[in-house]
């Protein structure tokens, strides 16, 4: 019995007097320590003597909210608080044993609090090491090879590419991907060259071909005009003394001009931010505005039915992780010269701590746009002229998702703005065909011919994110302010000229259905997210306006595998009470997903959202029909949405 309570003394002593580092936030990412740790207490387990123990999602339990708030308002780090910070834990999801475990591993006690099986429907994310064996077994198959021999093709110029397969009804499901190859020769650009007709089906968990098919041969599309390598990569310097950057990062905490917010980072999103506050100089303090915002899933469903395309229906937050595909950023070219950066961790699939270099950029922009300016010439004498430019402070990261590549800002405003940017970039996802040219086109094509023999197919983007507004406070109200057109009436002045005006009718939510909105410019609307137990000084609602993108709704029919998987991009627009365990629209198990979990179903609860802690759901979409100007690469195509504040100042807090 000495050893083990020796042990005990040991651990206690070691947390107990463990001061929280410097700039410590409990909403830090798990940093490698950590996720070493969480490795070497899982393997220690009952769970390391299961066959192929594989790491799949390892991330920071999120402490409760309250506490949270509590341990950042309580003066934090100082020795003087008795306030414990969150105590450090993890939310760990393994397979072993062809089984899905859901771990909730402590730090402090290193241990494993619990273990729970998931039996429903859908997979975990996959991991890096799956996709590249399975982009390997074709290669290695004799069919495959045959295949490749009959076309007249050199197999040390494929490569093959494994994809997710969604969901078609199956009453039973396995771990599965697709491979589709494509022939390097003579181009760096890989998905160029589709070597059309074959789908290879792998097994995962036994990393096995279980299916394989080769209808039929298309012409390869030829290599000449396909690479972008030849244009040479400019990296213009700008001078770094001509910006005079005051933004710091002390740990994951940023400060810059009447901001502070906290900088996080998970395998799943990539860029969290969390509590979000700016100083009101009027009222000397910090008040809240988000507490957490981060994309949280993105649907990129192709619009050709037939065997080699249709499963194409693309949920890469879900199925792979934003978080897991971010790419080191290129000073010069993603971001500019004073830009500060902030490295990745996330667990491998052994668990073992992985580091992406320079994940995310923190940068200040001067845009050349107006911030206010005016001219007044209406006092006798005097030509008075006023203004500033704008300047803000931006958070970048790119995932780099196979063919694709997506640039996600979150970009801070001295005005209370925070501008969330979407560019859209990388290649197009093409498919052979015979046509050379328009006028031989005598049948469906589901896309645009961008290159001779080259297809680019119609597909969508959906991306949606999460935002847990605290508007001034925890308890929020979702208000619809509706545009109508009026008609002056006797009360008014019955006699006047003018035939109508319009004027606003605000309807405050009072539940998730009625939240879920449409947005049409027929019906002109304001959303606004108040604070309705707070007021400005003359008797406003304080609150935050949301200003969309152009609204992109699915078109798919509502029966489609693919929409009933992702049945809330019907909308654009969500609001939930918040829970802790919603945070992933097409629920966590995204592969092979059944559309019985997610923010749809949680809504169905019809819970009630008015003066509560609340959620918001925005999905930014692109209806991307190709054109050829997007070929061989793409030139940047941007989408987002503002908040901005509405009445949550007294004034124009540029002007104090
Ligand atoms: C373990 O993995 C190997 C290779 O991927 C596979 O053949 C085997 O079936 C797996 N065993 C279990 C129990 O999952
Ligand atoms: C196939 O390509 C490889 C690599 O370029 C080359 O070494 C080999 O000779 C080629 N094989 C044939 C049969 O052309
Ligand atoms: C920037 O300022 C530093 C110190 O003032 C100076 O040494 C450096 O040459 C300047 N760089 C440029 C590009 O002007
Ligand atoms: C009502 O409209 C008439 C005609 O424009 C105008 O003469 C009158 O002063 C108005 N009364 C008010 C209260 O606006
Ligand atoms: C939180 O969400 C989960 C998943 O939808 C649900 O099972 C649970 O009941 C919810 N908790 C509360 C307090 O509503
Ligand atoms: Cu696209």
């Amino acid at each position: 019995m000495a050893l083990p309570l020796l042990l005990l003394l040991v651990l206690h002593l070691h947390f107990s007097t463990a001061a929280p580092p410097p700039h410590f936030h409990p909403l830090d990412p798990l940093n490698p320590a950590e996720l070493d740790q969480i490795r070497l207490i899982i393997q220690k387990s009952h769970l390391g003597n299961l066959q192929n123990l594989t790491f799949h999602f390892v991330d920071l339990e999120e402490p409760e909210k309250k506490h949270v708030l509590s341990w950042l308002s309580s003066g934090q780090q100082n020795s003087h608080t008795h306030l414990h910070p969150p105590p450090r834990q993890a939310k760990v999801v393994v397979r072993a044993a062809d089984s899905t475990h859901e771990l909730l591993v402590d730090l402090a006690t290193r241990s494993v609090k619990s273990d729970h099986v998931y039996n429903g429907h859908g997979y975990p994310p996959f991991t890096f090491l799956e996709l590249f064996q399975a982009s390997k077994l074709p290669l290695n198959y004799p069919k495959f090879k045959a295949s490749i021999h009959r076309r007249g093709l050199n197999l040390s110029h494929v490569s093959c590419l494994p994809f997710t397969v969604g969901w078609y009804g199956e009453k039973t499901t396995k771990r599965l991907l697709k491979a589709a190859c494509f022939y390097r020769e003579g181009t760096s650009n890989v998905f160029s060259r589709p070597i059309e007709g074959i789908i290879t089906l792998i097994e995962v968990d036994s990393m096995k071909i279980i299916d394989y098919s080769d209808r039929f041969t298309a012409p390869l599309p030829e290599s000449e005009g396909t690479d972008y390598q030849s244009k040479k990569t400019e990296r213009k310097s700008t001078n770094p003394n001509s910006t005079n950057t005051h933004f710091t990062v002390e740990g994951h905490r940023v400060k810059w001009e009447n901001w502070v917010f906290h900088v996080g980072f998970n395998a799943r999103a990539g860029v969290i931010i969390s509590t979000a506050s700016i100083f009101d100089d009027e009222k000397k303090k910090f008040r809240r505005v988000l507490y957490r915002g981060h994309i949280s899933e993105t649907f990129v469903p192709y619009m050709d039915p037939t065997n080699e395309w249709y499963f194409r229906t693309f949920m890469d937050i879900g199925e792979f992780g934003f978080g897991r595909s971010a790419d080191t950023l290129q000073p010069l070219i993603d971001c500019p010269e004073s830009a500060e950066y902030l490295d990745g961790y996330m667990a491998g699939a052994d668990g073992r701590a992985q580091k992406v270099t320079r994940a995310i950029c923190i940068f200040e922009r001067q845009s050349g746009d107006v911030l206010w300016r005016h001219t007044e010439i209406n006092i006798p004498g005097k030509v008075i002229r006023r203004g500033e430019a704008e300047r803000s402070l931006v958070v970048r990261m790119v995932a780099n998702v196979g063919n694709y590549d997506y640039v996600l800002d979150w970009e801070f405003k001295r005005s209370g703005s925070i501008k969330i940017g979407i560019a859209l970039t990388g290649l197009l996802e093409v498919k052979a065909t015979a046509y050379r040219n328009n006028v031989d086109i005598t049948e469906e094509i589901y896309g645009t011919l961008i290159a001779a023999n080259t297809v680019a197919i119609n597909h969508d983007h959906f991306l949606t994110y999460y935002l847990d507004l605290d508007v001034d406070g925890t308890d929020n109200s979702f208000v619809k302010a509706k545009l109508t057109t009026e008609v002056p009436t006797t009360k008014v002045n019955a006699t006047s000229p003018r035939k109508s005006y319009w004027k606003i009718n605000r309807e405050t939510i009072k539940t998730e259905t009625e939240a879920k909105l449409q947005l049409s410019s027929d019906v002109p609307a304001e959303l606004l997210f108040v604070n309705p137990n707070k007021k400005t000084k003359i008797g406003n609602p304080v609150g935050y306006r949301l200003i969309t993108g152009q609204p992109v709704n699915s078109l798919l029919a509502d029966d489609d595998y693919p929409q009933i998987r992702a049945a809330y991009t019907k909308y654009p627009l969500w609001v939930t009470p918040y829970n802790k365990s919603e945070r992933w629209p097409v629920g966590f198990y995204a592969d092979r997903s059944r559309g019985d979990d997610g923010l749809a179903v949680w809504a169905k609860r019809n819970r009630r959202i008015e003066n509560r802690d609340i959620v918001v759901w925005y999905t930014v979409g692109f209806h991307h029909s190709p054109c050829q100007e997007e070929f061989p690469a793409m030139t940047a195509l941007h989408g987002g949405f503002e908040l901005r504040p509405a009445n949550y100042f007294d004034r124009n807090p540029l002007l104090k």
